[in-house]
């Protein structure tokens, strides 16, 4: 025996760069259900059955094709209960020389990693992770001596390295890099939004459905009506479903809300793209060609490119230039704990309540609903970064530190200082009533701001803009806000300032 490969739940793909080299008749492969990965955070169970799911879906195939797999299922009394324990025996076992795995996503499990070589008394190589388009030193270069870091700016690197949607004269298609402009419309019914793609559970998947519930019960959300891809071809059927039946529209709603659709036309292939059962780029090159072919406009393929080559690739880079202590950064000094209501979805205030049970059923909301409903709150109230980055990461299939964190620390709580965006993400009732057609039926009224049943959102915007005055008042991009707070009547003022008190203290009523 020579080399033992281990491979991560968030790594299925046969291309995975631990396995270049590998040679079936002298290595083994080794993966591991494990319950310090299945407990750092409160998973949520649809995320566990994904991932247990598709991890023995990917082991199977690896011994089909004549690989040695160890690998270890799910059991509370397993003796091995991490990695690193499981790898330990292994060595034991097999005598084995090296272990060769590929960097994985996140700092917790990295730091451990790179002590394994002196712990576990053998050399342990540790590979680039060839599915993403920027390496870390890719992205540190293009970082380095930069005042200010832009996604815009980045993208357009990665536009040009890709070819994606570049004329021959390395110009961008539609003599524009980035058709956001187009991409603000309400929905309101029409066109309709396309069923959602689903697969029906098969016998792995049903065993692993018992397993979680069985053994994490008190995990979020439910494992009712599960039907995410597990397999590669799957995952390949809801790309194709996507380019066929929403990213036509993608673009004209991928600022939308709706209070009755979930999905709306958003592709819901992060938690594939995520765990390796779909190549990112290959993803972008099916868009691209969708375009190519007249099949969906520019305006939607751009957008939905720039998301996953521009976006996931630059929230990766900001989190491996800054680790570990960007996890700490508490730009804004908040201290408010994150609202229990965050667990149950138990609020009056509709959009509220909408995105968090559709995040409880499905383990999935869609963009918008992170960034500006559940994200957008926590802002405003100053909730402490680590509680609501601890709830995001622990609530959505697609969540992993290195997206999660840079997302929620530096997107929604502007606690980094503005990496992710050079203004807060901060918004009254009035946007989300401009995106969605929640407010008809909420509990409050967003017309009104100071009154017993006004929108908290209006209110806490204003309380908001007013504490971090020292913050963000010299801000060009936010001197207008701080304009119209000055403008109104002394008066008005106070009562929304009281208003936004009395809320914060029965937060918990909300
Ligand atoms: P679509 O809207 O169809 O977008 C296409 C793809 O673009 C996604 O599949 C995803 O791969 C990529 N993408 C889009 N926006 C981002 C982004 N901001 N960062 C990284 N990739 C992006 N995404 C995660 O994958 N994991 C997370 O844990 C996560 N947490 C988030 C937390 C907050 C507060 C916010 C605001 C965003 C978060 N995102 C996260 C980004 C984004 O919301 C999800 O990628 C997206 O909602 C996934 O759904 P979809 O596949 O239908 O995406
Ligand atoms: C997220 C997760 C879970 C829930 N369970 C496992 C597991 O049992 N075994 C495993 O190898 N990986 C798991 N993962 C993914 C890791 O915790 C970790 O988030 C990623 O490997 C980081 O790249």
């Amino acid at each position: 025996m020579a080399n033992l490969i281990l491979i991560l739940g968030d790594q299925l793909t046969t291309d995975i760069s631990a396995l270049n080299g590998a040679e079936p008749s002298r290595d083994r492969i080794v993966m591991a259900e494990v319950h310090e990965e299945a407990s750092y955070t409160n998973h949520h169970k649809k995320k566990l059955v994904l991932l247990f799911s598709a991890m023995r879906h990917f082991a199977a195939r690896l011994r089909e094709a004549g690989w040695e797999v160890h690998y270890q299922a799910y059991h509370p009394d397993n003796p091995h209960q991490s990695l690193e324990d499981v790898i330990a025996e292994q060595i034991r076992e097999t005598g084995a020389e090296r272990l060769i795995t590929t960097e994985c996503g996140e700092w917790r499990l990295h730091a451990q990693i790179e002590q394994w070589h002196r712990r576990l008394g053998i050399p342990v190589e540790i590979r680039n992770d060839g599915r993403f388009i920027a390496s870390k030193k890719e992205f540190a270069d293009w970082a380095e001596g930069r005042k200010q870091l832009r996604m815009e700016f980045f993208y357009r690197e990665m536009r040009r390295k890709t070819g994606l949607l570049m004329t021959p004269e390395n110009g961008p298609e539609g003599d524009q890099w980035n058709f956001d402009a187009d991409n603000r419309k309400k929905w309101s019914g029409k066109p309709p939004v396309p069923a959602p793609f689903r697969v029906e559970p098969d016998a792995i998947t049903r065993d692993v459905i018992e397993l979680v519930d069985e053994h994490f019960a008190d995990h979020f959300g439910t494992t009712d009506d599960f039907h995410f891809a597990v397999t590669p071809e799957d995952a390949e059927a809801a790309l194709e479903h996507f380019i066929d039946f929403a990213l036509p529209c993608f673009g004209d709603f991928q600022d939308a809300i709706s209070d009755s659709e979930d999905w709306l036309f958003h592709s819901i292939l992060s938690p594939y793209i995520n765990c390796g059962l779909l190549d990112p780029l290959a993803v972008c090159e099916a868009a691209a060609q969708a375009w190519h072919s007249g099949r969906a406009p520019l305006n939607a393929v751009e957008g939905f490119i720039r998301q996953i080559i521009g976006w996931r690739e630059f929230v990766r880079g900001i989190y491996w230039l800054h680790m570990p202590e960007y996890a700490q950064e508490n730009g804004l000094s908040n201290s408010r704990a994150l609202p229990w209501f965050y667990w149950t979805g138990e609020t009056r205030m509709r959009c509220m309540h909408k995105a968090i049970d559709a995040t409880r059923r499905n383990a999935y909301a869609h963009h918008i609903q992170r960034l500006m409903v559940t994200g957008n709150f926590a802002l405003l109230a100053g909730v402490k970064p680590e509680e609501i980055c601890d709830w995001y990461l622990a609530v959505y299939a697609d969540a992993y530190d290195w997206v999660e964190l840079p997302n929620v620390l530096g997107m929604v709580m502007h606690a980094d200082g503005g990496y992710l965006g050079s203004k807060p993400y901060a918004a009254s009732g009035k946007y989300i009533h401009r995106m969605s057609d929640h407010c008809a039926n909420c509990h409050y009224n967003v017309n009104k701001s100071t009154e017993d049943d006004a929108c908290p959102f209006n209110a806490l915007y204003w309380h908001f803009i007013n504490r971090h005055r020292e913050d963000f008042a010299s801000n060009p991009r936010m001197g207008m806000m701080y304009r119209n707070w000055d403008k109104q009547d002394p008066d008005k003022r106070t009562a929304l300032l009281r208003r936004a008190e009395r809320l914060l203290v029965n937060i918990e009523e909300l």
